[in-house]
């Protein structure tokens, strides 16, 4: 199944060369070496620090001096002030941490030949295969959701050819266990950042089991001589329980998990871990035809994709993506961070966190549409908890009721600003999470259980908002202040602003969400008459004089100094919103595609994964065509398949993947529309089990001018408008029944 897989003829020399397994909680790159091979281990709770709080108390006694110089203009003092007043203590969050490395010492007979290492993604596992002195060796690993551990297995095809020395080492603060007959360990602690003291302890161990041959103890190291094959099972754990709790248990952990699988064979572990992945990844088929460079290893087909654009690779992008979404963020793990769950790097970059001004959002844009809703769960409890730590930011910044986050979290769910205000200063993170969930509760078809669970959370940013938003002097519009344009610079030499676009936008959403979910739930007080009074006061989306929308509540646009900047936030009402819509708000939507034409499309890796989707909206196909090949090159995208910031991101995988899937179908609960940007690339393919607003499933194929086959299948009776080219039809459909297109129809 070559479609479904990475694979390369040279073992891994870079860490980006290397193959990311992952379970959710447990994550390792292997590196396919021969007589040496790595596997770099992380675990989703190894960060630096402690719990934490991070506010500042000087911050609410100050606010109303930088909103007052905001609204004189000011805006250098109003950035400066806020640098010296408003941010967190201290400045910066906390790191996520690489746990160690697993070494093995393997004696191969002597010159190796026929190599070949391979990342099976519709099975999850990960192998490396070679010939040496007539022998062929063989490893497999994978990292198991079933059992929540990582067990790797050695192989050869002779009796008594598997000999290894087992060992592992780790930066972090700790030293390595004495080793028995089959176990290798490591115990520790993390470090200390930014003044906040490592808390936590970690520990990692190995256990081997082998067929025929022995197993001795040398130091920290177990040697293997001579057996038929050694399967090793892996794990970390780290004292964390939750963001304020650090007082598990890992040995505990580690035992009970070991005990757990002890006297399995790696047949049956496998078999529970395939079984375990293929529930989640089988659920979605893409083929968008072939070319001569889909038959290359996959490092030499994302060289050769630029000359020749080759359809599969597009289509391994979405299923790697899915791949990576279901190995970095499973319900009870942590959510995915900007590395996933892989970093090899103590001082990874932006500290490999979560940064809630796109990034952490974007992770989250596939899994819905992409058929994997259940991996939305960690970011829902991170939403939870942070609505948790930022009710007390809400208070000592703003003196504000609800909860607030900024532009970053971390494991110990800090909210307040951070890096400087031109960065930091942004109040509406926690806002965007609620209108993410709100769009993932709606794929679901808005079950009553999930709306409950989300109402708290969402009055909760909704009463912060309230709070916080501020008559512009001299009109009745409510904007925030301070505030920015994510990461962009105005004319005025700071980000710091009134009223961004964006925040109009994200508000209008969170807002949106709340009168929806008290409808559903039948509540009407307060809180839902002063949103629908605030809603009707919050600024309307401007054209500027260069036909854009404008980005701030000034037309400032074309004087801003990086008018190509990677954000495109003010586009955020076109994608991931749908406030503006090419039928619904024409005006609105040519105003974005301008701004879009004024921004140009080369960007950062996730820059490049938002600009596709949002010419998938403006259903331009051939320009998202183009703009996926400037993300499919050795710039923007590593032998891995990692996505190039560059450095090594994960958002940029899961938004390009993302933007595929709305190139094929884009759906908001009550239409849905089929080949809405179909490149002339792409001239003939299917997609099966895509996911569309209002628990609803969609498969379709098509060649040359026609949709050869669709289907619809929903989980409850309704109407459906189906868009198609120019066609429109109102197809109805009955619960749980799959609804087909009687015949092929002309695509446009
Ligand atoms: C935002 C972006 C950067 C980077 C960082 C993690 O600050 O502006 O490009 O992605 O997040």
């Amino acid at each position: 199944m070559a479609d479904l897989e990475l694979w390369y003829d040279a073992p891994a020399r870079e860490w980006t060369e290397a193959l990311p397994i992952g379970n959710g909680r447990l994550g390792a790159m292997v590196f396919g070496g021969t007589a040496r091979e790595r596997l770099q281990l992380n675990e989703d709770t190894l960060w630096a620090g402690g719990p934490y709080s991070p506010q500042n108390q000087e911050a609410k006694p100050n606010l109303e001096a930088v909103r007052a110089l905001v609204f004189a203009g000011r805006y250098a003092e109003a950035e400066a002030l806020a640098d010296r007043h408003l941010m967190a203590r201290p400045l910066k969050q906390m790191p996520y941490q690489p746990a160690g490395d697993i070494w093995i010492e393997q004696q191969i007979a002597g010159n190796m030949s026929d190599y070949r290492r391979s990342l099976d993604l519709a099975r999850a596992v990960a192998a490396t295969t070679f010939l040496s002195g007539g022998v062929r060796y063989r490893r497999e690993v994978i990292a198991s959701a079933a059992d929540n551990l990582i067990v790797l297995r050695l192989l050869a095809d002779r009796p008594g050819q598997v000999t290894f020395t087992l060992s592992l080492a780790s930066d972090q603060p700790g030293s390595a266990d004495r080793a028995t007959a089959d176990t290798i360990g490591w115990r520790g602690r993390n470090r200390d950042a930014e003044g906040i003291a490592g808390r936590l302890t970690f520990a990692i161990r190995a256990k081997v089991r082998t067929t025929g041959g022995t197993t001795t103890p040398l130091d920290a190291m177990v040697r293997v001589e001579g057996a038929d094959e050694a399967t090793v099972v892996i794990d970390v754990a780290t004292s964390f329980r939750r963001y304020d709790d650090v007082a598990g248990d890992p040995d505990a952990a580690i035992s009970a998990r070991l005990a757990a699988v002890a006297g399995q064979s790696w047949q049956t572990l496998e078999t529970a871990h395939v079984s375990e992945h293929k529930r989640l990844f089988d659920r979605l088929a893409i083929d968008l035809g072939r070319s001569p460079s889909s038959e290359l290893p996959t490092d030499r087909r994302i060289a050769a994709n630029a000359a020749q654009p080759d359809p599969a690779l597009a289509a391994l992008y979405v299923q790697y993506g899915r791949y990576l979404m279901i190995s970095s963020s499973r319900p009870g793990t942590q959510p995915a961070n900007l590395q996933g769950i892989w970093n090899d790097q103590i001082d990874p970059p932006w500290g490999s966190k979560y940064t809630t001004n796109i990034n952490l959002q974007m992770n989250y844009w596939l899994p819905d549409p992409a058929n994997l809703a259940e991996c939305v769960e960690p970011l829902l409890r991170l939403a939870e908890e942070v609505s948790i730590t930022g009710a007390q930011t809400a208070r000592v910044h703003y003196g504000a009721r609800g909860w607030v986050l900024h532009h970053n979290t971390d494991l110990w769910r800090a909210t307040a600003p951070i890096d400087g205000a031109k960065w930091g200063l942004w109040p509406t993170g926690g806002a965007w999470l609620c209108a993410h969930l709100w769009d993932h509760a709606t794929f679901g078809g808005r079950p009553d259980g999930l709306v409950r669970r989300l109402y708290p959370l969402i009055a909760g940013a909704a009463r912060f908002i309230l709070d916080i938003l501020v008559p512009v002097p001299g009109t009745g519009e409510l904007v925030t202040n301070p505030s920015l344009s994510p990461e962009n610079v105005h004319p005025y030499g700071a980000s710091i602003c009134a009223g961004p676009t964006m925040d109009n936008q994200l508000i209008r959403d969170l807002f949106e969400a709340l009168l929806a979910a008290a409808t559903q739930l039948g509540i009407e007080d307060e809180l839902t008459a002063a949103v629908r009074d605030a809603r009707s006061r919050l600024p309307a989306g401007r054209i500027g004089k260069a036909g854009q929308l404008q980005e701030w509540l000034e037309d400032w646009d074309m004087q801003a100094p990086e008018i190509d900047h990677r954000h495109v936030s003010h586009l955020y009402g076109l994608y991931p919103s749908r406030q503006i819509d090419v039928d619904r708000t024409p005006e609105l939507a040519a105003a974005a595609r301008r701004s879009l034409e004024i921004r140009g499309d080369n960007a950062t890796g996730w820059g490049i994964g938002w600009r596709i989707n949002l010419w998938a909206r403006l259903r331009d196909g051939d320009h998202a065509h183009e703009v996926l090949g400037m993300l499919l090159t050795p710039e923007r995208t590593y032998p891995n398949l990692f996505d190039a910031h560059p450095p090594f991101q994960i958002d940029g995988n899961f938004g390009g993947a993302a933007a595929i899937l709305e190139m094929l179908v884009q759906s908001d609960g009550e239409r849905v529309h089929l080949l809405p940007a179909l490149p002339t690339a792409w001239p003939s393919g299917s997609v099966s089990g895509v996911r569309a607003r209002g628990a609803m499933e969609i498969g379709l194929s098509w060649d040359g001018g026609f949709l050869l086959t669709a289907s619809i299948r929903s989980e409850s009776a309704r109407n459906v408008r189906l868009l198609l080219g120019r066609n429109e039809r109102i197809v109805r459909l009955h619960a749980g029944e799959a609804w087909s297109l009687p015949e092929p129809i002309r695509r446009d």
